[in-house]
């Protein structure tokens, strides 16, 4: 059966339908997808477990065992793990009671990785969970695949955990097929393309292969198109010592971050600091550091984030013992106090062409960065693009060339710390999501020999950068 035939049969068993319904979020839909009714149609169970595969497929996706999300993906699963032999496990909803407490039950080898079966995606809570779960007992989850995405930030949600989703369908081809077999009527249609305006945060991903390639313009064009000079700045740099790492170089006294300033100095195009970590900070310790940022040619970016109203950020930018706004090229600010965080930094660093960029994203688990908050601050980001030029993000916010995406969490491999913190690899951060700069800390000045383990920061983060630019995914 072809996905046209496909959608068909799920109009005409009630599996998708029109009308007005209340999610689970509380938000009123005119379109509602019941997918439990396929296991009475063993034509659409064996269609829909080949479209997932074909799915899966085309994203070039790599698992070794299936899991479906309980309960309407676990039939599905079942039937792609006997069609395709590769084998699956279960997850429980609820642990048992009595006997072996394992939520996931199968024959599987730590380090294996699970692809993640579902039937329709809103939230991505549910396959989340399952990550979580499949996670515990040393699974690994990179992808998850569904039949259909509600396009309401779930994608957006799951990359944030560092997990793809890859949709066989989205309601705007739905709607296309329905309607040009007379089974829906403008009006319904009409109502249906409002609410996916208004509703949904992003519509989702085609399958990699079929996904037309965005041209991605290099540091020397950025640094052409952007107005304001420090972003300018930056991309120059980036092109002239052909690197994106940042340095984030978090120790406490000032002779050990001047020590490793002047040793990663040469394979970095920003320097990041927490000053108020100092033990002895002083006028002469920042008079040094510019030196030294003259010397081997970065920018000093002080990560304060301010988070206050715009009256109380504009003292603790220009005054206080740190005097931030003299000495640092960037500062960043939390988005969550609204628009007057911006104008109260601008109003001291604007004249001193000071630049900020606005966290709009994480990399900390569990964080409230995600969804309408981080769309909010891309608004807020493009309304003042005379000071903001660009965001800390864990992936591309916007496709404007001029803004500049900085992504910390970065290790050469993937894993956690023990207080929250999620490391992403160069490649995953640079060619998958399209970030700009990678912030690297421990990684760095951790190592016996940071400059060492910064230079091949810096290879890593250029091989990504090329590989985005040829249009190469880095699976
Ligand atoms: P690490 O040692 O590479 O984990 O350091 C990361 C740095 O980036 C550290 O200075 C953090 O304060 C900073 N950071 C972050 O890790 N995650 C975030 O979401 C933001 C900043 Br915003």
């Amino acid at each position: 059966m072809d996905s046209e035939n496909l959608i068909l049969r799920l109009f005409d068993v009630n599996a998708v339908k029109f009308g007005t319904f209340t999610l689970k979020s509380g938000i009123e839909s005119p379109v509602y997808f019941d997918l439990r009714v396929m296991v009475s149609y063993p034509d659409i169970m064996d269609a829909v477990a080949d479209t997932l595969f074909d799915t899966a497929k085309k994203s070039g996706v790599e698992y070794s065992v299936l899991c479906g999300v309980p309960y309407t993906a676990l039939p599905i699963a079942t039937l792609m793990a006997v069609k395709q032999k590769v084998p699956m496990v279960i997850r429980r909803k609820e642990a048992k009671s009595y006997g072996t407490k394992k939520m996931i039950e199968g024959a599987f080898q730590e380090g294996e990785v699970c692809l993640i079966v579902e039937d329709v995606v809103t939230t991505g809570s549910s396959v989340m969970e399952t990550a979580q779960s499949l996670a515990e007992v040393g699974l690994k989850v990179k992808d998850a695949i569904v039949l259909l995405d509600r396009a309401q930030g779930g994608a957006d949600r799951l990359r944030d955990s560092g997990i793809n989703l890859y949709s066989a369908f989205d309601l705007p081809r739905i709607l296309e097929v329905l309607h040009a077999h007379g089974k829906i009527t403008d009006e319904v249609v009409k109502s249906v393309k409002a609410f996916i305006q208004e509703n949904m945060v992003n519509l989702p991903q085609e399958p990699a292969a079929k996904k037309p390639r965005r041209e991605y313009l290099g540091y020397q064009a950025r640094a052409e198109l952007c107005q304001h000079p420090v972003a300018k700045q930056l991309f120059g740099i980036m092109e002239d010592k052909q690197t994106n790492l940042a340095f984030s170089v978090d120790v406490t006294t000032s002779s050990q971050v001047l020590e490793l300033a002047d040793q990663v100095g040469p394979y970095i195009c920003v320097l990041k600091t927490h000053v108020d970590i100092l033990e002895d900070f002083s006028s002469t310790f920042i008079q040094s550091l510019q030196d030294l940022a003259e010397k081997h040619n970065f920018l000093i970016f002080e990560d304060r984030k301010f988070a206050d109203i715009g009256n109380t950020v504009q003292h603790q930018y220009s005054s206080g013992m740190y005097k931030i706004s003299e000495w640092s090229h960037i500062t960043n600010a939390h988005s969550v106090a609204g628009p007057g965080i911006i104008s109260g930094l601008k109003a001291v660093g604007g004249a001193k062409n000071r630049a900020c960029l606005l966290i709009g994203q994480m990399s900390s688990s569990g964080n409230l960065a995600t969804g309408e908050y981080t769309k909010a601050t891309v608004k807020m980001a493009e309304e003042n693009s005379d000071f903001v030029i660009g965001f800390i993000s864990t992936s591309s916010l916007t496709p404007d060339p001029t803004f500049i995406h900085m992504t910390p969490g970065v290790k050469l491999s993937e894993g956690k710390d023990n207080l929250g913190q999620q490391y992403l690899t160069p490649a995953e951060v640079i060619t998958n999501r399209k970030s700009d700069i990678i912030i690297v800390g421990r990684g760095i000045y951790q190592a016996s020999n940071p400059a060492e383990v910064a230079r091949q920061y810096q290879e890593a983060g250029m091989k990504a950068y090329h590989q985005l630019l040829e249009g190469e995914t880095d699976r």
